[in-house]
């Protein structure tokens, strides 16, 4: 029995390593993974216990990943149509979308995606929720929501916008234009482009598990929350945020090699 076994999950599944790497996968790929609401309630259950243990135990790094060749292909579609959900019970459903996504986002434990295929629509929101999203040679990004006569409705305005700017976000959904390759990541849709995204997205997560858990809990929330502040507001609170990370115990021991030189120094990457 894991930490997560009594959730019952039907279309995900969550496993953590010995070294506190979680790997939650999306497990509906008969559906290429389409987003369907019992699915994002299952993602609300699991990133609301990832979080809850707080900055010193349980998780410490994510991979969010998917089974099948495609990542997510966004809003299930047919359930969708199969509801015919009246405006409330949809503006309901986007809220919960909006629950899962924002305790991804601002749960204060790093999040890695690693892509493949298709990522689209909410799909797309589902990925920018991420805090490093991984692609590979297969990995395309789409917002169709015009073509489908729909609107984002899981965070795309503010987190894709945020990622590749208004004019190329409008530009997506009133075209379709897919981004890949070397060209999404110019534009800010994913970080890395390599040949196995799981792999990277691993390796970026055992990385980021060996900083202190409160140094990645600030990380993988104040930088989120300061986006919604002034600046003024948000110079206030990233004083208060490093008053608390900046003297934990943690970092004394890492602050005293780097005074007796034992340290790792910063050097640029082998040419
Ligand atoms: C789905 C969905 C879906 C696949 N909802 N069932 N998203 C989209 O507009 C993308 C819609 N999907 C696609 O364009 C393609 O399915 C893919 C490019 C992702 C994959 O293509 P392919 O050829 O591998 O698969 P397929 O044959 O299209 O689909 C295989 C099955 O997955 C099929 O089910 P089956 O029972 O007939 O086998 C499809 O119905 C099912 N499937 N995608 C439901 N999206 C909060 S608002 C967010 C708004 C949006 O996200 S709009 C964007 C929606």
């Amino acid at each position: 029995m894991t930490a997560f076994d009594d959730l019952g999950l039907t279309f995900t599944t969550v496993a953590v390593d010995a070294d506190g790497i979680a790997t939650v996968t999306l497990n509906r790929p008969d559906k290429r993974n389409a987003l369907n609401a019992a699915t994002v309630d299952e993602l609300i259950d699991i990133f609301t216990r990832i979080g809850r243990a707080g900055p010193s135990g349980g998780v410490r790094a994510v991979v969010l990943r998917a089974e099948g060749a495609h990542f997510c292909a966004g809003l299930d579609l047919v359930e969708h149509h199969a509801e015919d959900r009246r405006p409330e019970e949809f503006m309901h459903l986007c809220l919960r979308w909006h629950e899962a996504f924002n305790k991804m986002e601002y749960g204060g434990v790093p999040v890695i995606a690693a892509l493949k295929g298709a990522v689209v629509g909410g799909g797309l929101e589902l990925a920018s929720s991420a805090h490093v999203r991984v692609a590979d040679a297969s990995t395309y990004f789409a917002l169709p929501e015009g073509q489908r006569g729909l609107f984002t409705g899981g965070g795309a305005t503010i987190r894709v916008a945020d990622l590749v700017g208004k004019a190329r976000m409008i530009d997506m959904m009133l075209t379709g234009r897919v981004y890949q390759g070397t060209e999404a990541i110019a534009v800010g849709l994913a970080q890395y482009l390599v040949d196995d995204s799981e792999a990277k997205a691993y390796e970026i997560a055992r990385a980021a598990a060996t900083n202190p858990p409160l140094s990645n809990f600030a990380i993988c929330s104040a930088i989120s929350h300061v986006q919604n502040m002034s600046a003024l507001d948000a110079a206030y609170m990233e004083s208060v945020v490093a008053g608390v990370v900046n003297t934990q115990p943690a970092s004394r021991g890492r602050l005293a090699a780097f005074a007796d030189k034992s340290a790792a120094r910063v050097r640029p990457n082998d040419t």
